[in-house]
This record gives C-alpha cells, sequence and structure tokens, in this order.
C-alpha cells in the first residue's frame, strides 16, 4: 500500500469512527497480543490510580481486571493508558486502546457523534460543588460571582454553565487539561471552587493538604452516568464488555462472591447454575469459555465487592452505594438476567 493510501485510510477511519480497520475482531486482536490495553484517567484514588510501583487500582481498573480475568483467566493481563479529558475518545476512535474505563459520562451527544459505543452505567453519578470551609457558603446557590476550576472536555464545564445560566448567577471558569493542575489551582486559591463528579470530589479532597479545611455542598446539579466505552463496529467486543458488567451485578444479586464462587458451583439454583456455567453454555456465545463468570468473581469479586473495596465503605473515600445499590437493595443498578 502506498503511503498516500495509508494516510488516506487513516483520515477516513478518524473522519467515520464507525468503519476503522482496527474496530472490528477486537477479541482475537487482543488474544493474540495476550492482553487488553485499557484507557483510564490520569489518577483519581477509588477509580484508577498507580501505586508506587506502578500497579493500578481502583473501581475503572477493576472493570477492566475483570475482562482480562474473563478472556484470560489472568486479572493481570491488562496495561493501561492514563488519558486526558481531552484525548480520552480519540485514543479508543484511533485504536491506541481496546477499551475506555474512565468515569466517562454518557450522552447522547458522544453516543452518536463519536463512532463509539457506552456499555451501560458501572456508577451513577452527578456533579458538585466544593468550597474552602472558611468561605461559609452552605449552599450552591450562594456562589453568584465566584471563580470555579474545572477541567477542559468535560461534561463538567457544560452543567457548570446551565446551572449558573439557569440560576441567573454570574461566574468565571477557571479550566485546566489535567486533574493535577485543577487541583493545585484550587488549592493555590485561583478559584474559589473546585466542581466535577460527586464522587471524584471525596477522592480530589483525600488529595488536598488539609481535607478537613474543605466542603462538599449539598447541591447534586446534573446526571452523570459513568461507564466504560468500546467503538463502533464490532458487536462481539461490544457483547463481551456489557456482560462482564451485568455478570457482576448478577453474580452479587445471587450471592456469588469470591470467597464463595467455588462452593456455590453445588448451587441446586438454576439461575446459579447457569451464572456459573455449571448448566448451560453461555459464555460460547461471547466467544468466551463456559466458566468465564467464575473467572471474573474468583478473580476480581462481583460488583458490591469491587465497590466496597475501592470507593465504599473497605476503602479511604467512604461513599455510600446510593444509587449504585442493586435494585433489590432500593438502588438502581439492574442487570439483564443470564439466561
Ligand atoms: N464525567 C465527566 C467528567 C470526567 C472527568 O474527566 N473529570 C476530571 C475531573 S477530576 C477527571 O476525571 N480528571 C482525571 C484525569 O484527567 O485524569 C465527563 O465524562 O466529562
Amino acid at each position: 500500500m502506498t503511503r498516500m493510501w495509508k494516510v488516506a485510510i487513516a483520515a477516513a477511519a478518524l473522519t467515520f469512527p464507525a468503519l476503522p480497520a482496527s474496530a472490528a475482531g477486537t477479541l482475537d486482536q487482543v488474544k493474540s497480543k495476550g492482553f487488553i490495553q485499557c484507557g483510564v484517567s490520569q489518577g483519581i484514588i477509588g477509580y484508577s490510580a498507580p501505586n508506587d510501583k506502578g500497579e493500578w487500582s481502583g473501581f475503572d481498573v477493576d472493570y477492566c481486571r475483570a475482562l482480562a480475568a474473563a478472556i484470560f483467566n489472568d486479572p493481570n493481563k491488562v496495561k493501561f493508558t492514563p488519558l486526558s479529558t481531552k484525548d480520552r475518545f480519540t485514543a479508543l476512535q484511533s485504536g491506541e486502546v481496546d477499551i475506555l474505563s474512565r468515569n466517562t459520562t454518557w450522552t447522547l451527544d458522544r453516543d452518536t457523534k463519536l463512532g463509539l459505543n457506552f456499555v451501560g452505567t458501572t456508577y451513577y453519578d452527578g456533579q458538585g460543588f466544593m468550597v474552602k470551609k472558611s468561605m461559609k457558603i452552605n449552599s450552591a446557590l450562594e456562589l453568584s460571582g465566584a471563580s470555579v476550576c474545572t477541567q477542559t472536555g468535560t461534561t463538567t464545564e457544560l452543567n457548570l454553565a446551565d446551572y449558573f445560566r439557569n440560576n441567573k448567577m454570574k461566574y468565571e471558569v477557571v479550566a485546566f487539561a489535567t486533574v493535577d493542575e485543577t487541583i493545585k489551582a484550587y488549592e493555590s486559591g485561583r478559584c474559589d471552587v473546585l466542581t466535577t463528579d460527586a464522587s471524584q470530589l471525596y477522592s480530589t479532597r483525600l488529595k488536598l493538604a488539609s481535607p478537613d479545611d474543605h466542603v462538599i455542598l449539598p447541591e447534586i446539579i446534573s446526571k452523570e452516568p459513568l461507564g466504560p466505552v468500546v467503538r463502533h463496529g464490532d458487536d462481539q467486543w461490544f457483547d463481551i464488555a456489557k456482560w462482564t458488567f451485568f455478570a457482576m451485578l448478577d453474580a452479587e444479586e445471587l450471592g456469588v462472591s469470591s470467597k464463595n464462587v467455588e462452593e456455590m458451583k453445588k448451587s441446586t439454583n438454576p439461575e446459579i447454575r447457569r451464572l456459573l456455567g455449571v448448566e448451560g453454555s453461555l459464555g460460547e456465545g461471547l466467544g468466551l469459555t463456559n466458566d468465564w463468570i467464575v473467572r471474573i468473581v474468583s478473580k476480581v469479586g462481583n460488583y458490591g465487592e469491587v465497590f466496597d473495596r475501592n470507593l465504599g465503605a473497605g476503602s479511604k473515600l467512604k461513599i455510600d452505594r446510593g444509587y449504585n445499590r442493586l435494585w433489590t437493595k432500593g438502588g438502581i443498578q439492574y442487570a439483564p438476567p443470564v439466561r
């Protein structure tokens, strides 16, 4: 192929992201390279952050580890690409990553204009505000005239504009490309307020020199359904991505966890037998083995376990499950059945 053609095809792939050559057969490509390339954030405690040894952990990280467990029976067969808000979608479109698992809000615009598919809502979030306690502010409605730090290329910026316009309040936006710059600017007093998804405010507060000097205001001004994203054009990969998430929810609902999964294989409950591949051949439909959910749950855990250790009671963040409780426990997390 001449260089001119290569350039033309690369340009077409970016213009019509539904058609990149790399989109079809992601499972086969992943299998042949031996790992999943997973796009994550650049460092948000609880979601995706590397430790001193460069090992990544977090809620978004564990989703990719669950995919790796399902495919390779090894949660470590993942490489992580930290991506800024600005670069995250192009990295997926161009094939630099196989999947994006990076606190990304599902919106109509993103779902239809980028050549991408949203896998589901792994975390129901909403946008909030943080201010210094010394400001003695109790409500976001007292923020007229404030300067607000945020990140570029986010839904956060758009909601901020809507909220202040709707409430006829003035504000000045100070936007940065990275989370570290945003936090630094807020901490050094370049702005009065920091705004982002509420869960991230808790994690961001932990990064500040004196977290107790900052408060999160009660208002939640938007819906931020966060979830993984894949490219258009590869339904098998899309199915694997969706059902990995659903399997983790269904496992929690059926009381199957990393602690009891081996024991549960002996269960007489038909739903549990299907979930664990003791009966039926549901994994084959995805191009995986029939024990694919056993692999996920034994190596990574069910949804509740993953939530708890990264964001909930078993983590530093201690975020309440809230909407992210199962539908059987008063929340809105509801997965289609494994059958
Ligand atoms: N959920 C929103 C906001 C997501 C977002 O990226 N927020 C920033 C603010 S803390 C962030 O995660 N930064 C981390 C990073 O850039 O690595 C979206 O999808 O646009």
